[in-house]
């Protein structure tokens, strides 16, 4: 049996990695590099050895591993030295009431990076402090999954120009104050990226980068317990090579799963994901971290062996570019959403539960699983957050618990069914206009895509629909952590169908909610008379003061029950404010009873319409209305 090595003392790896680097001992980088392993080195040892401690070159790979991330350190920009020194001096900077999110695809919404650049002026008019760009790598020119399959993490895609544009518009934004997010798409590599090539092609040096099986035996034993992501791409989780052998291919055959259980994966992943750093990015949008460990009678989702190569790499950052944060990207059963959100691992993750609810509450107008959300699974470590969303460039999935859903004598299955038909308008009387993503009839599982205006009822007119749509972005801006825009959304884009005529995009209906930039929509964004205007005007209105009110920094929330089936209510403290969020998800007026505000002063300024209501004698809720009640 293999004995785990021994690992190598800290002060032998410092002295090994300045011999073969020749630095000072009083070079600035070294001695920051130096104190960061004296608090990070022992969390990367104790991830990388349960990994791979048992391989005889334990000692070696960990060597070279972190003499690397020094010299990544050491090629880093001087104003991201002086970033990572604020970051870790002040850990809980992205918990400010003042940041908000904004994503775009860089050739959608803007034609190419210098572009997008130009439109740094419009990004703080809307208050953004956040933008993350949908994968600008290079990637296969037809079928790239909007480029999620990448051929090199170190160019960029030349449509949209170069790495030196890439990072120029990084220091833009930066000057700005608004942090660039970028994903880190570790879990697979396109087939066109170097390693896929060399692999295929027989490079020795390649062969474990990638799982490959002679015939289906192996395909087939895991097949039994896999959940199929893209069933309309291939069924299970393999695709066939040219020459007759298998590959595993969670998402689209293009798209090829990296074998982490190689520790000369994680070292090249390392590395690419170290220079994405150096590139100034802020946060690094771990992209499909569900599923970056195998095991054979398994659903390969949520191994504890993912979460210990998130930790690693997130233990190397925080030794080699401290400014970068995580971002987890795991839309799973809520257990395991939070299982990837901690100081150690990721610091911020999408909020799919509550993302699916909004829609949900919107369907059945009442708020009993979205309150019970908000009181239950809310809350976070107080150095993490949430990113809240009101929907992202996929598909809406109704990763609600069952176990949840029971509580109100709510069938999982069934209320799935209901809401796929509401959305996709095969229910009477719904306002919503989405298009079916992965329908299988098979399993019954269905997905949903829209963009928010369609699937609020804009398309169809709906009197409603502009209200909705700011009622939902009410609840992320206020909820707690860091409110996320799909840019488009703020002038109410509708679902947009030319991804029918394109080659590459046609068999993917996601991409009806990833328009193009809609000049018209944007210039009559001050137009209070076109339901643009009426979207913008209102949202930008809330930003403000959300901007404004202390108590709605950072992400704590108290859940605060109505005596109204419609009415979502919950609390933001800070030590100066409290502030009540009340919010009707029906087309009807609410009224919540005296009872309810009992333990409340008399009155209260409304701060988004700054107004003064008496709360004595109950309130009644205008259609869709949405109240932040200053109660303190
Ligand atoms: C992610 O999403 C990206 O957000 C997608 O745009 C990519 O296509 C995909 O990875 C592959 O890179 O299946 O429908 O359970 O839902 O990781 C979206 C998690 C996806 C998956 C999620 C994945």
């Amino acid at each position: 049996m293999l004995q785990t090595i021994a690992p190598a003392s800290l002060a032998l790896i410092k002295s090994q990695i300045r011999a073969r680097t020749h630095a000072l001992p009083d070079d600035p980088v070294w001695r920051a590099f130096d104190r960061r392993l004296d608090t990070h080195y022992g969390n990367l040892e104790k991830e990388l050895s349960s990994l791979y401690g048992e391989d005889p070159r334990f000692n070696d790979f960990l060597l070279d591993l972190l003499t690397e991330a020094f010299v990544y350190a050491l090629q880093r920009p001087t104003d991201l030295h002086a970033l990572d020194a604020a970051r870790e001096s002040d850990p809980r900077w992205f918990q400010s009431q003042k940041m908000l999110g904004g994503v775009c695809y860089v050739d959608l919404y803007a034609g190419n990076l210098q572009a997008l650049k130009a439109r740094i002026p419009y990004f703080k008019e809307l208050g953004l402090t956040y933008l993350h760009l949908m994968p600008p790598f290079k990637c296969p020119e037809v079928h790239n999954d909007g480029g999620y399959a990448v051929s090199s993490y170190r160019e960029t895609n030349p449509a949209i120009g170069s790495i030196d544009d890439l990072r120029d518009l990084a220091l833009a934004l930066r000057r700005e104050g608004i942090s660039l997010v970028l994903d880190f798409i570790f879990n697979h590599t396109s087939d066109e990226h170097d390693w896929a090539k060399a692999c295929l092609a027989g490079n020795p040096q390649y062969q474990d980068f990638y799982y490959i099986f002679p015939d289906r035996t192996m395909p087939d034993a895991y097949d039994k317990t896999l959940r199929e992501i893209f069933p309309d791409a291939h069924p299970g989780g393999f695709s066939q090579l040219p020459d007759g052998r298998w590959i595993w291919t969670t998402f689209n055959s293009f798209q090829l799963d990296l074998n982490y259980s190689n520790p000369a994966v994680f070292k090249a992943m390392a590395g690419e994901m170290l220079e994405i750093a150096n590139l100034g990015v802020e946060f690094l949008r771990m992209d499909a971290v569900a599923f970056v460990w195998k095991r054979l009678g398994t659903s390969c989702e949520n191994l504890p062996e993912a979460h210990t190569v998130i930790r690693a790499f997130s233990a190397l950052v925080r030794i080699a570019a401290p400014a970068m944060l995580f971002k987890s990207e795991a839309i799973v059963h809520p257990d395991d959403v939070v299982k990837y959100i901690s100081p150690e691992e990721c610091q911020i993750s999408y909020n799919p539960l509550q993302m699916a609810l909004l829609w949900n509450t919107l369907a059945t107008r009442e708020v009993n699983l979205l309150q019970q959300a908000l009181e239950e699974r809310h809350n976070l470590h107080p150095d993490t957050a949430w990113v809240n969303y009101v929907r992202s460039h996929d598909d809406i999935g109704w990763t609600f618990a069952d176990e949840d859903a029971i509580r109100f004598d709510v069938n999982g299955f069934d209320h799935r069914q209901f809401l796929n038909r509401f959305f996709v308008n095969r229910f009477e009387g719904s306002f919503a206009r989405g298009v079916p993503f992965q329908d299988n009839p098979q399993t019954g599982d269905c997905r949903l895509c829209g963009t928010t205006a369609s699937l609020c009822g804009l398309e169809q007119n709906d009197p409603y629909a502009s209200q909705r749509i700011l009622l939902l972005y009410s609840v992320i801006l206020s909820s707690g952590g860091i409110p996320l825009i799909y840019l488009g959304d703020e002038v109410a884009t509708l679902n947009d169908h030319s991804y029918l005529d394109e080659e590459g995009k046609r068999a993917d209906s996601r991409w009806v909610h990833r328009p193009h930039y809609q000049e018209a929509l944007y210039r009559s964004r001050n137009n209070p008379f076109s339901p643009s205007g009426k979207v913008f005007m209102g949202l930008t209105h809330l930003i403000q003061q959300r901007a404004r009110c202390e108590a709605f920094a950072g992400g704590h929330l108290i859940g605060f029950r109505t005596d109204n089936p419609s009415v979502l209510g919950y609390q933001r403290n800070s030590a100066a404010q409290k502030v009540l969020v009340l919010a009707n998800f029906s087309e009807f007026p609410q009224h919540c009873t005296s009872q309810v505000f009992q333990a409340l002063p008399e009155t209260a300024l409304d701060l988004i319409s700054d107004r003064t209501l008496r709360l004595k004698g109950g309130l009644t809720l205008a259609p869709y209305a949405m109240l932040w009640l200053s109660v303190s």
